[in-house]
């Protein structure tokens, strides 16, 4: 299936296997330490125990997050002033992005994701809050540059990108991103984007392993999505979820941890594990202010503006599109 514009989103085999899937799961399989993109995290079933992280106490970010957006509302109308056309990079929150729009008057309202059916429900679900606001879903994949619709093309863009996901990229991809970003939205656009704070690691090992086990599900799912799409065999009983914090690269890290040695097959080829082998499943990159800053500068943003909860745990940091000029 491809999109309006010419992209790949879900390619199927014969058998009705996702391409793409089979491919980064044998890569990773494969590798010394094995390792799995977090994208594949969120199936239905693994964006469902998503949202039920969001609920756990311990789960500090989306709280934090959505308090900055909820009180600091007549400061970002200030910053950001009105009439900006606010592209969403992913299909958007039910929660966070109408304290947005309720914020900061904008033009138009478009959202970018490669899940139309997610994108079409968020857009939908928008235009009925905000009945003047005219919304244009886009189905796409953000990492590159996009061609945002003509309604929009004399407007100034304010992207919005919240949730510390861009933290779930290394720094090398992230900065890759945000200079997609600044491309889609030209030079006189914003860009509103959350980033999570580096705190004491007890804190933060916490929030990526509640008590409750949700994440330790959310994590073990992916296991399980390998054994239904991919006809494997892996026993996920004899694996269990840990989250570590890795202050070299300041980040917590989602492994699946084997607990004895196990062999077990996935399409077709056969893979094993000793006990206490690992798959690393997700970073979680978290953020001092100077190193958000050094991030935005060099995806081409600097920043101008910057929020934080009352516990500062959670950053929210206005952006603008660096203008490339002569520097010594
Ligand atoms: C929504 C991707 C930013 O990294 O905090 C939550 C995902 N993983 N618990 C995060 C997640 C485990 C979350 N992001």
């Amino acid at each position: 299936m491809a999109n309006s514009q010419g992209i790949q989103l879900v390619d199927l085999d014969e058998q009705g296997i996702d391409r793409a899937f089979r491919a980064d799961v044998l890569a990773g399989l494969g590798q010394e330490q094995k390792a799995i993109p977090a994208r594949w995290l969120y199936d239905d079933a693994g964006s469902q125990l998503f949202e039920d992280i969001t609920k756990v106490p311990e789960y500090y970010p989306t709280r934090a997050e959505t308090e900055i957006l909820e009180s600091r509302g007549e400061e970002f109308a200030e910053a950001i002033g009105p009439g900006r056309a606010v592209v969403e990079f992913g299909s958007g929150s039910s929660v966070k992005t109408p304290l947005l729009l309720k914020a900061i008057e904008p033009g138009a309202y478009v959202p970018l994701d490669i899940a139309g059916d997610f994108l079409r429900a968020a857009a939908a679900d928008l235009s009925a809050k905000f009945p003047g606001l005219p919304v244009h879903p886009v189905e796409a994949d953000f990492t590159k540059k996009v061609e945002l619709p003509a309604e929009v093309a004399d407007m100034p863009k304010l992207g919005f990108f919240p949730g510390s996901t861009i933290g779930n990229m290394v720094p090398r991809t992230a900065v890759d991103l945000l200079r997609s970003m600044r491309e889609t939205l030209g030079d006189k656009a914003k860009l509103l984007i959350g980033m999570d704070l580096i705190k004491d690691r007890k804190v933060l090992e916490a929030a990526y392993d509640d008590a409750a086990g949700v994440t330790a599900e959310f994590n073990l799912n992916l296991l399980r999505r390998i054994n239904r799409e991919l006809g494997g065999n892996i026993p996920v009983e004899k694996f269990h979820h840990d989250a570590r914090w890795n202050d070299t690269f300041a980040r917590i890290e989602m492994h699946a941890v084997a607990d004895a040695d196990v062999e077990f097959e996935v399409a077709g080829r056969t893979f094993a594990m000793q006990a206490g082998e690992t798959i690393h499943t997700e970073n979680s990159h978290k953020f001092g202010k100077r190193s958000a800053n050094t991030l935005l500068l060099g995806g081409h943003w600097t920043p101008v503006g910057r929020w934080t909860d009352a516990e500062g745990r959670f950053s929210v940091i206005l952006a603008e599109a660096t203008i490339k000029r002569a520097a010594p």
